[in-house]
């Protein structure tokens, strides 16, 4: 493996790892202001209840407490409730009703985090419990309590109904299909989980009427044109900074209640307030993802060509609307649902209700709901393979889009830009050895082998790159990413984005597209992000659409400055602009490679040492934005091996084995350390993740006791592939990649263990699949031989 600094593209260590290994990285919890006070929340211990009284004297007379902040105060204020990214309503500080356990109630300003958590407990709230909705297929019910009665005249806890695809045509197909399966299924609800709990600091000035707020966010410059829409400050004074962050995963896109809650603390107090969450309260309170309940169908013909699929999905969103999307997207895009095979016709229906769980929805690890699509399908192709006694590899073989096809558009209207399928599940097959694994399995069970082996494969798209301004905003921000680069006359270049690295190495990647582009050293490159003093205007990082977006914006920011260096160069060399051609770092005489200026020299001479001709600006330096003319669409092979102890119901992930496809790839490294990161992702999900609660809506995984993360004794070594499809309209043919492995590995893991216990007869069985879930699934099964 070479890691020495290449001139672009390339393996390369991270340049952000020598402040991170040495420990001097700086996150919002490092960052200390003089005089700094501490916030703590009150958070409803109930599911759904009436607040009959809030009572903080008792808190407010304790020493060293500064401030007690309730929904009252807030209502004041006009702040008590704020608007979600989906264009619902949801509480800062509850004032009416508590509508999930861990809701805010109150928040308490102190000299320090105990006095402040200390003063919690003061606070004497008197609740009247309601009975809450806990299942979302019972919150229709005519009996189901009404859990939004805030918003005029609400009447049940229905949010939306949504629809892709063609209807009639997928009837009309259905009707006359040879082969119809059928199958329910739960995507369930689970977390982000960041090392990094959230938080905030706020710093209100008030002489120069300057909010600071440092906060883990994805979306710094969204955020700060939401503090100015909704509190009214003026957003020329509003600095949002997001410093080092510790993983998003899509948790750190949305503005929580604690944020606000801190920024109101520093305005009431006159000093800078900080809020850091435990992890429990990260659990139970910030954005969960998935809990899509999907009734999943496919026709097909009896050998196996597959013609339409369709879906009804029942979706959990908690108990206010707050899933982070583009604007016109209310399931995201779910509708990629038909995946990656030629499939004459798809439809879906989405119903979105409320439940008394926390609210989000975020897009964890996955372009809005892409994960659900894909597991959805791939789990419909195994059981499909299962009814037709048909290999999984086979039948996804068989009904794969050719490369011949793309530009593709799916039948609910999406636009694939390039892939070649069949290649990239070759090469996995014949990484994995499928058909010695194949062989070995049938040994196995031919022998009664007690440990059953079980061979999973999926292959998943994705569409990522948020999006072109035509189709996509969030409330009514387009998400087109600007750029800035600035090379100094001795040659050195700064690099401004409005994306943030939660872990990502955007200080290496993005640095390195400079250096293709400008042919100096990615040493020589700055980059500066996560700060919107210091960065122009952009959306964020989520939706992998950093690389996409602003990569594509970094690449076209750095061909303008070289377009600008060959105008001096011209004047340098006296010969018309035309006369010179590019290579790597250097102007030079077409025909006379000799006689030329490297970008060190232009860069010298465009800050004074030549003069310019008429209308040539001196500097070389661009800013740009970026309007992606569509996504990107990265895709993948993976095939998992298992074997499962039947009488404990334990998994074992022997191997597995992902190739990906990406487009071209900056930094192969990081590349491979994303895809370690999912796959180990799409482990825990598979394996053992789930937010539960019980019947009265108590959360029953709020520590990492009860809520499992995938540790390197679950994972095997990852055996990793790759094929190359540039995306054809990316400037560098790059295409994202850092969700692909926990959209694409879910479905792997699960169709293994499911392949695995195929000799009972079993077909389908919901993740998590704990030991205890297997082990039950298989309980009075005899084995079919
Ligand atoms: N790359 C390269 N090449 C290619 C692609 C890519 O190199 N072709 C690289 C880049 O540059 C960066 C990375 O890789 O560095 C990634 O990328 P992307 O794909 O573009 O993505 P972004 O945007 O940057 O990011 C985002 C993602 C997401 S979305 C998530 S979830 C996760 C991932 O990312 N998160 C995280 N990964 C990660 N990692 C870490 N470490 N941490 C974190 O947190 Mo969402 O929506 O939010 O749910």
């Amino acid at each position: 493996m070479t890691t020495s600094t290449p001139m672009g593209f390339g393996r390369m260590h991270r340049k952000e790892d020598a402040r991170f290994i040495r420990g001097r990285g700086q996150y919002v919890d490092d960052v200390q202001l003089p005089g700094m006070l501490h916030g703590a929340i009150l958070r409803s211990p109930h599911a759904h209840a009436r607040i009959l009284s809030v009572d903080t004297s008792a808190a407010e007379a304790l020493p060293g407490v500064k401030a007690v902040i309730t929904g009252e105060t807030l209502a004041g204020l006009g702040l008590a409730w704020m608007p979600t990214l989906s264009k619902d309503v949801q509480a800062v500080l509850a004032t009416d009703k508590v509508r999930f356990q861990g809701q805010e109630v109150a928040f308490v300003v102190a000299e320090d985090r105990y006095i402040a958590r200390d003063a919690l407990e003061l606070i004497e709230v008197d609740y009247e419990p309601l009975p809450s909705v806990i299942d979302a297929r019972t919150a229709l019910a005519e009996a189901a309590p009404v859990i939004r009665d805030d918003l005029d005249g609400k009447k049940d806890n229905h949010i939306f109904d949504w629809e892709a695809g063609d209807r009639a045509h997928t009837e009309a197909i259905f009707e006359r299909a040879e082969v119809r399966v059928s199958q329910d299924m739960l995507y369930p609800r689970v977390h982000p989980a960041p090392l990094e709990t959230c938080g905030a600091l706020a710093d209100f000035d008030k002489v120069t009427g300057k909010l600071t707020v440092w906060c883990p966010t994805q979306a710094p410059h969204a955020h700060r044109t939401l503090y100015a829409m909704v509190a009214g400050l003026p957003e020329h004074k509003i600095r949002v900074i997001s410093p080092d962050i510790g993983g998003g995963f899509g948790g750190k896109v949305g503005i929580y209640p604690g944020y606000v809650c801190a920024i109101v603390g520093s305005i009431v107090t006159g000093k800078p307030v900080k809020w850091m969450e435990d992890r429990s309260e990260n659990l139970m309170s910030t954005a969960f993802a998935r809990d899509y309940h999907m009734t999943g169908e496919i026709a097909a013909t009896q050998d196996g060509r597959v013609q339409a699929i369709r879906v009804k999905v029942l979706a959990d969103h908690g108990a206010f609307n707050g899933t982070a999307q583009p604007t016109k997207f209310p399931a995201g895009f779910f509708h990629v649902f038909s995946g990656s095979y030629d499939i004459e016709t798809a439809h879906c229906e989405v119903t979105g209700v409320y439940s008394n769980k926390a609210p989000g929805g975020v897009a964890y690890a996955c372009s809005f709901r892409i994960t659900e699509a894909v597991y959805l399908v791939e789990r419909l192709m195994d059981v499909l393979a299962y009814e037709l006694g048909m290999d999984p590899a086979e039948l996804r073989m068989k009904n794969l889009l050719r490369a011949d096809q793309f530009p593709y558009t799916s039948p609910t209207g999406w636009e694939y830009d390039s892939g070649d399928y069949p290649r990239t599940l070759a090469l996995a097959m014949e990484m994995a050895g499928y058909d010695k694994l194949r062989a070995e399995q049938a040994e196995r069970r031919a022998n009664g082998d007690r440990r059953l082996m079980g061979i999973g494969l999926s292959f998943f798209t994705e569409a990522v790159g948020a999006g072109p301004r035509k189709h996509m905003d969030i409330l009514g921000l387009g998400m087109a990413d600007g750029a800035e680069l600035r090379v100094h006359p001795t040659g050195k270049a700064v690099l401004r984005v409005s994306c943030q690295s939660q872990g990502q190495g955007h200080e290496t990647t993005f640095a390195q597209i400079v250096a293709e582009e400008l042919g100096i050293s990615p040493d020589d490159v700055d980059v500066v992000h996560g700060d919107t003093d210091q960065t122009p205007f952009g959306l964020g990082t989520y939706g992998s659409r950093s690389t996409p977006v602003s990569g594509a914006a970094a690449a076209m920011v750095t061909r303008k400055v070289r377009d600008r260096a060959k105008l001096v160069a011209s004047a340098m060399l006296e010969v018309a602009p035309d006369d010179l051609e590019w290579t790597k770092g250097r102007w030079s005489v077409k025909g006379d490679p000799k006689h030329g200026a490297t970008i060190q020299e232009i860069a010298l001479a465009s800050h004074g040492a030549v003069e310019l001709p008429e209308g040539v600006e001196g500097h070389l330096d661009a800013t740009c934005v970026y309007n992606p003319p569509n996504l990107t669409y990265p895709f993948g092979a993976y095939i998992c091996v298992v074997d499962v102890d039947p009488d404990t119901g334990q998994v074992d992930v022997r191997r597995f084995i992902a190739v990906d496809d990406c487009g071209v790839r900056i930094n192969p490294m990081i590349v491979e350390g994303q895809i370690h990161g999912g796959l180990a992702d799409g482990i825990g999900m598979a394996l053992m993740q789930l937010m539960a609660f019980d019947e009265d809506g108590n959360h029953l995984g709020a520590s990492f006791m009860d809520y499992l993360l995938p540790t390197a004794v679950e994972c095997p070594s990852w055996e990793l592939g790759e094929t190359v499809t540039p995306s054809p309209h990316h400037p560098i043919g790059a295409k994202g990649v850092g969700e692909s492995a926990t959209v694409g590995s879910p479905a792997a893991v699960v169709n293994a263990v499911l392949d695995a216990l195929k000799p009972y007869g079993i077909r389908h069985a919901d993740m998590p699949l704990t030991p205890s879930n297997v082990w039950r699934a298989i309980q009075g099964r005899p084995i079919r031989t």
